[in-house]
C-alpha cells in the first residue's frame, strides 16, 4: 500500500485488502461497498426466510431495529457509518481427513469438522507438545483484529467493527457480493478454489471504496442436486433455501430440550454439527484433490473427535465433558444436549451393546435426554432378533 496519493488513501482497495488478510493468516479476502447492488432482494430473503419459522428457535435473528425492521436485513440498520465490507475466508479444511459420508464403524458418531480444531500451546511444540481445544470466533476475531489494525495505520482513524459469526450481519450475502464465491445450493459459501470448508469473517469500515468493478463470482453448482438429495431429514427443501428446523446442525448445536421423534432416524450419527451436504459437494472433492490445501496450524484437528466412538461419548461425566471441550466449539451443544444427540446416534447404530447405558438415561431429569433414550431404545428392540 506504500506510495499512494493523498486523494487514494482514503480509499480501499480490494488487493491491498487480500494482502493484508492474508499476512494475518486468512486463505482469501474480498471487498464489498455498502450499500452493495443485491442488498435489498438479499434483505427481502432474509425476512421471508425468518418470516416463515426457518430460524426455529434463534430468537437472535428475529432482532428488529426501532422502526421495526429485522436488523439484519441491511447491514445499514445497525450500522449507518457503514461504506464498505472487507470479507475474510479461513479454510478450515484437512486434506487427510476422512468424509462423514464414508462408511464407517456403527460404534462411531461424528462430530462437524469444524469443530475438531486445536492448536499446540505457544512454546510448548518441543517440549510436551501440549495440544488444546481451539474455537475459530477467538482464532479468527484475533486474527481480523489484525487487519483493522493495519488498515488504521494506512488510513489513520475511521469507524470500524469486526465480527466472526456472532455481528448482525448475513456473512454469506456480504461473501456473495464481496466477490469470495457463490452461493451453493446447499446454501454454504463456496469458494471456487478452496470449496466451502471456510469460515467467514467481516470488518466493517466507515472508508469508502477505490474501485467500482464488481467481482461476482457466477453460480457453478449448474445441473447439480447431491446435497439436495442427501440430506437426510430433507432440510434443504429447494435449492439454496434451509428450514434450519430440520437441519442436524441446528438440530444438534442450537435446538436445546427434546428433538422432534419424526427427525432422530434422519440424524443418524451425528452428535455435534453435521457436514453432509457439504462432502457430497464436488467442490469439496476438488479443493482436497486439487490443493494446495493445508492445515491451518490453529485450526488443526484432534484426532479424537474424528470419527469419536459413541461408547467414549457416551460415558463423559460433566467434568470430563468440561475437560475435554473446554475453549471448544462442542461446548455450544452443552453436556446434555451432547448426550441427548449421542442417544440418538446410539439408537441409530443397531447396535443393542448400547441399551444399558440408554436404559440409564431413559429415566433422566433433562426431558431432551430422556425423549432421546427412550426413543433410541424402542428402535433398538425393534430391531434385536425375538
Ligand atoms: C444461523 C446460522 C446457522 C443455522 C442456519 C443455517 C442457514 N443455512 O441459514 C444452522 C444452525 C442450521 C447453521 C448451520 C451451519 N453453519 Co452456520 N451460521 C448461521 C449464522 C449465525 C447466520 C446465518 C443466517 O443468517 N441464516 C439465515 C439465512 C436466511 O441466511 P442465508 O442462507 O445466508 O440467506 C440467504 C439465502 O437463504 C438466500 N435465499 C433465500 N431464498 C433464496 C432463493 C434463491 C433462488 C436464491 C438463489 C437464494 C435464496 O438469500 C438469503 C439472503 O442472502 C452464520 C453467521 C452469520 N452471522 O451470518 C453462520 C454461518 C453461515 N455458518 C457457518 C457454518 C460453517 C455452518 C455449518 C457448516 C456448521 C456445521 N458443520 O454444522 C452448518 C452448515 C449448514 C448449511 N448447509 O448451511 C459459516 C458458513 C461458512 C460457509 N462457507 O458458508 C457461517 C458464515 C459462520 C462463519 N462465520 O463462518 N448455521
Ligand atoms: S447440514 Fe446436514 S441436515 Fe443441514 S442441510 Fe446440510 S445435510 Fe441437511
Ligand atoms: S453439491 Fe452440487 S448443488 Fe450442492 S452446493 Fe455442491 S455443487 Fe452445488
Amino acid at each position: 500500500m506504500a506510495g499512494q496519493t493523498a486523494e487514494s488513501k482514503l480509499l480501499l482497495a480490494r488487493d491491498d485488502v487480500r494482502e493484508v488478510a492474508q499476512a494475518a493468516g486468512f486463505s482469501d479476502a474480498g471487498l464489498v461497498a455498502i450499500p452493495y447492488a443485491n442488498e435489498e432482494r438479499d434483505g427481502g430473503r432474509f425476512a421471508a426466510w425468518v418470516r416463515e419459522g426457518r430460524a426455529g428457535t434463534m430468537r437472535y435473528l428475529e432482532r428488529t431495529s426501532e422502526d421495526g425492521r429485522l436488523t439484519r436485513e441491511s447491514v445499514r440498520i445497525p450500522f449507518p457509518w457503514a461504506r464498505s465490507a472487507v470479507v475474510c475466508f479461513a479454510s478450515y479444511a484437512s486434506p487427510d481427513a476422512p468424509l462423514s459420508t464414508k462408511t464407517q464403524s456403527p460404534r462411531s458418531g461424528w462430530i462437524a469438522r469444524y469443530a475438531w480444531s486445536s492448536r499446540v500451546l505457544p512454546g510448548r511444540k518441543d517440549t510436551n507438545g501440549e495440544r488444546r481445544p481451539s474455537d475459530y470466533h477467538k482464532v479468527l476475531l484475533k486474527r481480523l483484529r489484525e487487519v483493522e489494525k493495519r488498515l488504521h495505520e494506512q488510513f489513520g482513524a475511521f469507524e470500524s467493527r469486526a465480527y466472526v459469526d456472532t455481528g448482525p450481519v448475513v456473512e454469506r450475502a456480504l461473501a456473495v457480493a464481496a466477490g469470495l464465491g457463490w452461493r451453493g445450493k446447499n446454501t454454504c459459501l463456496i469458494h471456487p478454489r478452496l470449496g466451502s470448508f471456510g469460515f467467514l469473517a467481516v470488518l466493517l469500515t466507515s472508508l469508502k471504496i477505490g474501485q467500482s468493478a464488481v467481482f461476482a463470482i457466477p453460480d457453478r453448482c449448474g445441473t447439480c442436486r447431491r446435497c439436495i438429495e442427501a440430506c437426510p431429514t430433507h432440510a434443504l427443501d429447494a435449492p439454496y433455501r434451509m428450514d434450519a428446523r430440520r437441519c442436524i446442525s441446528y438440530l444438534t448445536i442450537e435446538h436445546k430440550g427434546p428433538i422432534d421423534e419424526e427427525l432422530m432416524a434422519g440424524m443418524g450419527r451425528q452428535v455435534f454439527g453435521c457436514d453432509i451436504c457439504q462432502d457430497v459437494c464436488p467442490w469439496n472433492g476438488k479443493a482436497l484433490r486439487g490443493g494446495p490445501i493445508s492445515c491451518d496450524p490453529e485450526l488443526e484437528p484432534r484426532a479424537e473427535l474424528v470419527n469419536p466412538a459413541l461408547e467414549w461419548l457416551g460415558s463423559l461425566d460433566e467434568k470430563s465433558f468440561e475437560q475435554m471441550f473446554n475453549g471448544s466449539p462442542v461446548r455450544r451443544a452443552g453436556f446434555l444436549g451432547l448426550r441427548r444427540n449421542v442417544a440418538i446416534a446410539m439408537g441409530n447404530s443397531g447396535i443393542a451393546d448400547f441399551m444399558p447405558r440408554l436404559e440409564e438415561w431413559a429415566n433422566a431429569a433433562d426431558e431432551g435426554l430422556r425423549a432421546a433414550a427412550r426413543w433410541a431404545l424402542a428402535r433398538l428392540r425393534k430391531q434385536a432378533p425375538a
